[in-house]
């Protein structure tokens, strides 16, 4: 089943490399987004479309997370969220008659360029077993044979059930709750190989797993450090704010090993005067550190703070740390032990450098660090972000204005997912509150996160794989592992907008499941739905799309999950299920006395020590009254109010456009819900990636023009690529030393040294060498087409994101026939 994924994108005819820009946005932006826009959607609904992003009473931009300001621009949307929108709303569509004019072994041809531009699913398809096409399959069909399949497990654990961050609350929040009433908690998501490194430090140490500082905060700070991150391609509204930020006196520090262009400069297209003016300069200081020397940085800021503190005071917030931290001298003697030279090792800077910014740090008034990919997909990543929690702890820089930790997030609703609880590692407090919701017994054994799912795949220990949107098979670490894992299986069932590698990669028996997008109308039992997102900064609010959807014969990411519901936990003596949106309730609300019969059951279950799953499964189910929940999802809110902390009054508080801002302990009161119900300090132990001689450390990322595994388009534009993505960017003394030149054609391939001494080889064929000034010994390639490099077991610890950032490859001279 699993092949190669195809390398077609190749065209060294085609690929230029050009200058790299050194400034972001701009006019260019404005022109490229819209002339996307014309070609996928046409003029009228372009101008439809983009003038309702991010609006009061629009919906929500798809791209990113990164929040709206409170005075709304007319146009509040980027370059890149212009092409996402596009991407979701264009006119061309995927139907029955495209499935049965290509086979899925020629569609497995295709790369994900291709696939991504033929457009919008519009029918439910289903791929037989032994088929070589999808052929259209009704509704009805399609859910009962879902359900029948997930009924028919052995043990609930043999199903996964993963989502990826664009879907909305009041459909993670439905879905989290089937998932729980099979009986198991594996939720994997695309944040398992995002800002798990995130959560995993910041809980540890401050009490909640999300950032503390609101966009106030952002425009208030006197420094802002943003490290790994590349906001000029990925969350260009956020250049805006550090251009307000600027204009109030605050200093910029750019940590990255790339100059990145919107990090040197930005042009503010949406203010007359970054058009013709000709912009801020953003970065004050670019610190150009090596792959994974993050750790060593904060380090090398924390010492320095420590020794000026010694030698003339005044430097540490004492009455801070005294009164709302522990592990302060711990944190002291582990920093002092470690020795400058090795901080310079692993940051590639000399010491008067790192000083530099650490007196940076010594002298703001309130500091703010940003982050994201580059400072989570590292071996090392929870440690690197407990150092950079140390070091703001030391000033008192959390929970005061202007200050504060800001991991940046990148699904537009990954975060607003988990706090629904979409998570393999759900607390106990919030299935406590779910049980007491629904009169059920959630399980409460872990589940499996991304990588783990993967896994118990490859090892035969899973029948149904399910996915809420993204694309599993492109995103995910070690391709040819992964795909032959979902191959595996039984069913796969994808619940999606586009087409995507990850439908033609299947169980023996796969269905697709088209669904609406966030720009799409909603109407259901008759009234028009809204959903709710939550943003980067842990504000919420609603969304509602106004364009016709791509087909009649669309349900909602909600109306799929209610459904099947339905069949699962009331339909199960195989009775028939009205298919219509209008229907009336099949059955109502049970009866208090029913309810309390279950709690009863439950409590004894309990009292008896029994693991849940030992329950009577049939009986053991959510009780909810799911056809109403389907045609008003106001009433998913409802329990929503009552489940998750921080949602009283939910309805209420997004009525008519407005937002809510999550209670976040450690930014509202300085309180936190820690091991020691204090803000932690942790003793680290300084680590940075060892590069073997003549191998480089390969950093995979995204190009302009992509949005994860959707491409575009061809051109990174402010890098200076066009025409292609297999390149591979490498310092110029770096390729001087292996005998390269700029222009050569090599092969990607990466040595993993397995547990046992053993080392494995991942290959990836053909890809143009481009001299970049990247740090020597660092190397730098497009996501998703070097997934195959990634080794599945090449993990953060703690956290267990793949090494995305961080994996050793060595050049070789290409030798295969060109494409
Ligand atoms: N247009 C667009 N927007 C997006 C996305 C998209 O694909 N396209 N994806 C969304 C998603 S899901 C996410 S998670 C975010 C991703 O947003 P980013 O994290 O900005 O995305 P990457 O391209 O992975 O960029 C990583 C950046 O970190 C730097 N870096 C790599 N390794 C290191 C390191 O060891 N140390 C330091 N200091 N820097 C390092 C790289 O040079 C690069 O600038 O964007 C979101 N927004
Ligand atoms: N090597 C490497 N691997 C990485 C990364 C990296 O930097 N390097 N980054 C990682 C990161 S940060 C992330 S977040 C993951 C991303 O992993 P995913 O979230 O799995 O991938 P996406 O490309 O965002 O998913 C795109 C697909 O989602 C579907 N879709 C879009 N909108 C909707 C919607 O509204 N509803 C539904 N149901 N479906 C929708 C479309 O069919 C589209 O094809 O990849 C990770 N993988
Ligand atoms: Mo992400």
């Amino acid at each position: 089943m699993a092949t190669k994924p195809p390398t077609s994108d190749i065209d060294e005819n085609d690929l230029t490399v050009g200058d790299r820009k050194k400034v972001a946005v701009g006019v260019p932006a404005v022109l490229h987004a819209l002339q996307m826009s014309y070609e996928q959607m046409g003029a009228v609904r372009s101008a439809q479309t983009l003038l309702r992003v991010n609006q009061k009473d629009g919906f929500d931009c798809p791209g990113c997370a990164w929040p709206e300001e409170d005075k709304r621009h007319v146009a509040e949307f980027c370059e890149n969220g212009a092409k996402a929108v596009a991407e979701e709303a264009t006119l061309r569509r995927v139907g029955p008659d495209f499935f049965a004019r290509h086979s899925v072994a020629e569609l497995r041809e295709r790369d994900d360029y291709w696939l991504g531009q033929q457009g919008r699913l519009t029918h439910p398809v289903i791929l037989d077993e032994g088929a070589t096409h999808y052929r259209e399959v009704s509704w009805d069909d399609a859910l009962r044979l879902v359900a029948d399949e997930l009924r028919a497990l052995d043990d609930p654990d043999e199903a996964v059930f993963y989502t990826s961050g664009r879907t909305s609350n009041e459909a993670a929040f439905l879905y989290q709750l089937l998932v729980r009433g099979l009986g198991t908690n594996n939720l994997p998501d695309c944040s398992n190989m995002c800002h798990e490194s995130s959560g995993s430090a910041l809980t540890q140490t401050l009490g909640i797993g999300k950032g503390t500082v609101s966009i106030t905060d952002i425009h208030e700070a006197d420094l802002l450090i943003v490290a790994g991150q590349n906001p000029g391609t990925n969350h260009p509204r956020m250049l805006s704010a550090l251009e307000k930020a600027k204009a109030r006196g605050a200093t910029i520090i750019a940590v990255n090993p790339l100059p990145e262009a919107g990090l040197i400069r930005f042009e503010n297209p949406q203010t007359p005067k970054g058009m013709i003016l000709g912009g801020t300069r953003i970065a004050d200081q670019f610190v150009q550190i090596r792959l994974g020397g993050d750790q060593a940085l904060f380090q090398a800021i924390g010492k320095h703070l420590l020794e000026v503190e010694d030698r003339d005071g005044g430097v540490l917030d004492h009455a801070f740390i005294d009164s709302c931290t522990s592990g302060f001298e711990e944190y002291r003697a582990a920093i002092a032990a470690v020795p400058w030279e090795e901080l310079v090792v692993a940051t590639g800077i000399a010491e008067d450098r790192l000083r530099h910014v650490a007196e940076t740090v010594r002298t703001s008034t309130a500091t703010i660090v940003c982050w994201a990919m580059g400072l989570t997909q590292h071996k090392h990543s929870v440690p690197t972000l407990r150092d950079v929690v140390n070091v703001l702890l030391l000033q008192g820089n959390i929970g005061r204005p202007g200050a504060g930790v800001c991991p940046v997030r990148g699904h537009s609703n990954v975060q607003g997912d988990r706090t629904m609880g979409i998570y393999e590692k759900p607390s106990t407090a919030f299935l406590d509150a779910l049980d007491d919701e629904f009169g059920f017994a959630a399980p409460r054994e872990y589940g499996y996160d991304t990588v783990e799912a993967i896994r118990a795949m490859r090892d035969g220990r899973v029948r149904v794989f399910f996915a809420m949107g993204g694309n599993f098979a492109r995103a995910t670490p070690d391709t040819a592992v992964t795909e032959a894992a979902l191959s595996t299986t039984d069913l796969t069932v994808q619940v999606s907008t586009k087409l995507n590698r990850s439908h033609l990669v299947t169980g023996r028996r796969a269905i697709i499941l088209p669904t609406l997008g966030r720009t799409d109308r909603d109407r259901r039992g008759g009234g028009e739905q809204r959903v709710t997102v939550e943003d980067s900064m842990s504000a919420v609010h609603a969304s509602r799309g106004r364009l016709a959807p791509p087909s009649d014969d669309l349900l909602s990411e909600v109306a799929i999950i209610a459904r099947l519901c339905r069949l699962l936990f009331d339909d199960r003596d195989g009775e028939d299920v009205d298919p219509r949106p209008t229907a009336p309730p099949l059955r109502a609300q049970p009866a208090a006395e029913e309810v309390d019969r279950r709690q009863v059951e439950r409590d004894t279950v309990e009292a008896e020590g029994a693991d849940p799953v030992g329950v009577d499964r049939a009986r053991n189910v959510p009780q909810a009254d799911w056809t109403a929940l389907e045609n008003d999802y106001s009433l998913i809110r409802a329990h929503i109010a009552r489940v998750v902390p921080g949602f009283e009054d939910f309805e209420e508080r997004i009525a008519k456009g407005r937002t809510f801002i999550l209670p976040n302990g450690p930014r509202d009161a300085r309180t936190f819900a820690t091991a020691t119900g204090r803000a932690m300090f942790t003793a680290n132990r300084l680590e940075y990636p060892e590069i073997p001689a003549g191998r480089l450390l390969l950093q995979t990322l995204r190009s302009h023009d992509q949005y994860n595994t959707t491409i575009y388009g061809k051109d990174d534009r402010y890098r200076g690529i066009h025409g292609g993505r297999r390149v591979v960017l490498v310092n110029e003394h770096d390729l001087g030393a292996q005998g390269l030149s700029d222009g050569d054609l090599v092969d990607l391939v990466s040595e993993w040294t397995q547990t046992t001494g053993a080392v494995e080889e991942r290959r990836a064929e053909r890809f143009r060498v481009v001299a970049y000034p990247t740090p020597r010994g660092n190397a730098a390639a497009y996501y998703p087409e070097t997934n195959v490099l990634v080794p599945l077991d090449s993990v953060a610890d703690v956290s267990g994101t793949p090494t995305s950032k961080s994996v050793v490859v060595r050049l070789e001279p290409s030798a295969a026939a060109p494409a």
